[in-house]
């Protein structure tokens, strides 16, 4: 039933000749020293979020799993109050609240610990239409209040955080490859925040620098991935960005991107109040 929801992130699935000319194309542009240094060995082999490490959701218990009625994962959130997650739209726009469900507290796909929330109500940003377009951001209220830490977020002024070569950490139980397997277990990697220039060269007029902001390395190899939608970007754990789309995971000249929060801060924080 989230069938729609998933097919809309056609970018995963572009041809592999048009992913072949697209890398092609970067390649040139991504001689721009605007990343930082790629921390893994020389030759070390993507490690699987693609390239993280596995986590717990007791080291980030703001991190929750968005599922179906019947608890399988589709896309993750944040936390912001004890009944509110922030998210992305394209996870839920056109989904009936009565089918969500967020999930805190649960480190394993597969477990049955923590806290499971019916959704009494969905905002979408009124301006969303597809990732590329922007406005990717919606807030969930919970029916039943979270027992965990809720994550700040950053305001309208809080721009800085988008300073090119800043590390964001994201979080996720998207496929640790391009076209592979969830992660059963929570994961996290750090990815340095990408100059909108560069950006800009990388997607073209898809990607909407005041509503969105990318990260990744240039050499590609750390990355979000399927799954991970809707899941937090922390820029000194304060969620910072939203997972939203990209071209593929992880491939050089091609970094993730994420909602820019400070667009929306102050409509998430009217949401919050609500
Ligand atoms: C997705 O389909 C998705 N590499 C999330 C993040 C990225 C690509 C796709 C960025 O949920």
């Amino acid at each position: 039933m989230f069938g729609l929801t998933r097919a809309r992130r056609t970018r995963g699935r572009r041809t592999a000749a048009a992913l072949a000319a697209g890398a092609a194309a970067a390649t040139a542009l991504l001689a721009a020293p605007t990343a930082a240094a790629d921390p893994r060995p020389s030759g070390a082999a993507p490690r699987p979020v693609v390239g993280g490490t596995p986590t717990t959701t007791t080291a980030y218990p703001f991190v929750m799993q968005l599922t179906d009625d019947a608890g399988n994962q589709f896309c993750g959130g944040t936390l912001v109050a004890a009944t509110k997650v922030v998210t992305a739209a394209h996870c839920v726009a056109g989904e009936s609240a009565a089918k969500l469900r967020v999930v805190g507290g649960r480190t394993y796909l597969d477990g049955t610990d923590g806290t499971v929330s019916a959704v009494s109500g969905v905002w979408v940003d009124p301006s969303f239409a597809d990732p590329t377009s922007g406005d990717d951001v919606a807030v969930l209220t919970l029916a039943t209040a979270m027992p965990y830490t809720p994550a700040k977020y950053v305001s309208a002024q809080d721009t800085g955080v988008y300073a090119p070569g800043t590390l964001a950490r994201v979080l996720g139980w998207g496929t640790t490859s391009e076209n592979g397997g969830s992660s059963n277990q929570l994961r996290t990697a750090t990815v340095p925040v990408v100059k909108d220039t560069d950006c800009a060269n990388a997607y073209g007029s898809d990607f909407v620098a005041s509503d969105m902001v990318c990260a990744g390395y240039t050499s590609g190899g750390v990355d979000t991935c399927q799954g991970d939608s809707g899941g937090p970007l922390l820029v000194g754990g304060v969620l910072a960005g939203i997972t939203s789309w990209g071209n593929g995971c992880a491939a050089a000249g091609h970094p993730g991107v994420y909602t820019r929060m400070t667009t929306f801060s102050s409509q998430v924080a009217e949401q919050v109040a609500a």
